[in-house]
């Protein structure tokens, strides 16, 4: 379905080996296909919570993409910053988060990442150097530029060392039309920032798709490369394609320190959020990508090289249910915050800059004022 050369196929459209394509071990590949798994029950279950009301707000689910988040954190180092839009349960899910945290979060309780006060579109997970989920389209470039600048500022001026930081910063294609995103790539280019805009391109925003909403929508690498930034485009719909793509364009942007953008071609199998019936795309459209599924195309290959067989896949499969079953009763069972919770961590100071120290004395004063 992509436009990007497939490195999974030969000429003739038959699979390459396994061996020919990444140098990756038995054990990593394994890995990135119990993270797609367990990106796939979790967001499946996800689904089913929030028909049945325990999830509130938008939601928005990341299944189809899954190969983009394994694949571009697998190839970047965990100390480097990563910053996403709102369809983050995957990355937070790939950087390392523990799922109970990710569903407490949507839960609206206490034990998610958040406080349950962020929601589906707002996964942080400090420790492992995931600064969000946002809901603004376009509102992480200038923060995933403002990130690898503080890393690289931090190394080179205040500790006095040469940065080794990269930061993926993720953004729809539908941001590619926001003005931020190119005062971001301008910023990082004058600076160079060693900031990597990985476009997750599936094509559509909201109902809007690439074509009907974005110029040079066959080529949007173009944007980037107007602003000096080295343009990328690989398939995405391949675990091991994107993992090895990404690592090359990490490793020049980590020795260059000079910020790059990547086109990875996607696609998202179910609605923009959970209220889209989906009427601007043919069902033919999507069980053409849902045939490039990129679970199976990692479980066949693994297949193909004798590095797995059916029953130890179905075993990886059965683990990952009852991991978000487990994290699911766990998100259930914690409370949700008290009341004074929705004076915490807002501002840095406690109450904020400007009133007094207690809730009443705010609305106090607003009246005041009128
Ligand atoms: C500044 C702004 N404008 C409009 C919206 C409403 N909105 C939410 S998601 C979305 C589509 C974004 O699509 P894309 O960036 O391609 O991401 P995808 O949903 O495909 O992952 C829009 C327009 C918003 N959140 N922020
Ligand atoms: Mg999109």
């Amino acid at each position: 379905m992509s436009s990007v050369t497939d490195p999974a196929r030969t000429a003739a459209g038959g699979r390459r080996p396994l061996a020919d394509r990444t140098s990756a071990t038995p054990e990593q590949l394994l890995e990135w296909l119990r993270q797609m798994l367990l990106i796939r029950e979790f967001e499946v279950r996800t689904m089913q919570a929030y028909q049945d009301k325990k999830i509130g707000g938008f939601c928005h689910i990341y299944i189809g993409q899954e190969a983009v988040a394994v694949g571009c954190t697998a190839a970047v180092r965990q100390a480097d910053p990563i910053v996403t839009a709102y369809r983050d349960h995957g990355h937070a899910l790939a950087r390392g988060m523990h799922p109970k945290y990710c569903m407490a979060e949507m839960f609206g309780r206490i034990g998610g990442c958040a406080k349950g006060k962020g929601g589906s579109m707002h996964m942080f997970d400090k420790p492992n150097n995931l600064f969000g989920g946002h809901g603004i389209v376009g509102a992480q470039t200038p923060l995933g530029a403002g990130l690898a600048f503080a890393k690289k500022y931090q190394d080179e001026v205040i500790d006095g060392g040469t940065s080794e930081h990269v930061t993926l910063c993720f953004l729809g294609d539908g941001a590619l039309n926001q003005g931020a995103f190119y005062e971001a790539m301008n910023l990082a280019s004058l600076f160079d920032v060693p900031v990597i805009f990985v476009v997750e391109n599936n094509g559509y925003s909201m109902g809007t798709s690439i074509e009907r909403g974005t110029s040079m929508a066959n080529r949007i690498i173009a944007k980037g490369e107007g602003c000096g930034l080295r343009g990328y485009e690989i398939e995405g719909m391949d675990v091991i394609d994107v993992y090895e793509a990404m690592k090359k364009v990490a490793d020049t942007a980590r020795a260059e320190s000079r910020p790059a953008m990547v086109d990875l071609k996607t696609y998202r199998f179910k609605g923009h959020s959970m209220s889209d019936p989906r009427k601007y795309r043919t069902r033919h459209e999507e069980e053409q990508w849902e045939s490039d599924d990129p679970i199976t195309r990692l479980r066949d290959a693994m297949y193909e090289a004798g590095l797995l067989d059916e029953a130890a896949f179905k075993a990886l499969g059965k683990a990952q249910k009852l991991h978000v079953r487990e994290s699911i009763a766990w998100a259930e069972a914690s409370p949700e915050p008290p009341m004074e919770e929705l004076h915490t961590d807002v501002y840095v100071e406690r109450f904020g800059p400007y009133l007094g120290t207690s809730m009443p004395q705010i609305v106090t004063d607003a009246e005041e004022n009128r």
